[in-house]
């Protein structure tokens, strides 16, 4: 289905992709957790899979995405995402399964889940959407939160003598035989995002071709919680976020570079 048209004056239009629903999110302004839903969608429409998938929405501030994308979906506890997603595919094989998951989500409490379907090869796909920080309950730090990050719960900065390092899930899950397509990419700036809908249209074509676990990392901005303007934001992921989490494709098995 086709998500944009050119007008008389050949301006390009993008209209709302058919699988998102025609509603207001609760995101705050700037944030990219829009662009993914978007590109998510687009692609769903592209593949044509809109009838067919099942979205697993997570806690977090996208936990009402199950609302916001025009298709059937449901709600995991906080970070069972990857553990409901197992259950679904397995029961209906012929189904989508999508996950979609925040850092605090995919990486904190729900480390065990994700890690396990990736070790067992679930044939579903995890859309992770990264911005270092816990967004909906207040800007908390996540295992994600980079060193010296100022958070609510770390007021000085991230301490790591204290609290740690950044988990790098994408380099983590790309070391596990059953995982096919691990790739991250980055929100910040248009040429990133087209990078971004690619890498997600791939991800869902290996699981249309039944090769195993996929999953895309989106770096992501949250301005609410960062103290920073919308653009600022963008600048942030650049400056900040792209070095302690490279962007790279970290594992692409070679069947999936054939699709
Ligand atoms: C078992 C459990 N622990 C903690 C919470 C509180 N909680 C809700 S959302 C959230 C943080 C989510 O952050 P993230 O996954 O990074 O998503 P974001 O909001 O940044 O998109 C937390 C800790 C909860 N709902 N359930
Ligand atoms: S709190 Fe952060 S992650 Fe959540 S909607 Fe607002 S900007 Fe986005």
């Amino acid at each position: 289905m086709m998500t944009t048209t050119l007008n008389e004056t050949s301006t390009l239009v993008y209209e709302r992709p058919h699988s998102l629903a025609a509603c207001n999110t609760n995101y705050c302004p700037g944030c990219t957790h829009g662009v993914a839903h978007r590109l998510l969608a687009e692609a769903i429409d592209e593949l044509g899979l809109r009838e067919r998938t099942i979205l697993v929405a997570p806690v977090g501030c996208s936990v009402f995405a199950y609302k916001y994308f025009n298709m059937d979906g449901c709600e995991a506890a906080h970070g069972r995402a990857p553990a409901m997603a197992t259950g679904v595919k397995r029961v209906q094989p012929d189904k989508m399964v999508i996950t979609y998951q925040g850092d605090g989500d995919l990486a904190s409490i729900g480390m065990a889940e994700i890690v396990h379907a990736a070790a067992r090869g679930e044939n579903i796909t995890t859309i992770f959407v990264n911005n270092a920080i816990y967004g909906m309950t207040g800007g908390q730090m996540a295992p994600t939160s980079l060193p010296g990050q100022k958070t609510t719960s770390s007021p000085f900065g991230r301490d790591t003598i204290l609290t740690g390092y950044p988990v790098r899930m994408s380099e983590l899950l790309s070391t596990l035989d059953g995982a096919t397509y691990i790739v991250r990419r980055s929100l910040h700036d248009i040429a990133n995002i087209r990078k971004a809908k690619k890498a997600i249209l791939t991800a869902l074509k290996v699981q249309m071709n039944g090769m195993g676990f996929s999953m895309v990392e989106l770096l992501s901005s949250c301005p609410t919680n960062w103290g920073l303007e919308p653009v600022e934001a963008l600048h942030w992921i650049e400056n900040n976020m792209i070095p302690a989490f490279p962007l790279g494709d970290y594992k692409v098995i070679e069947e999936v570079r054939s699709l």
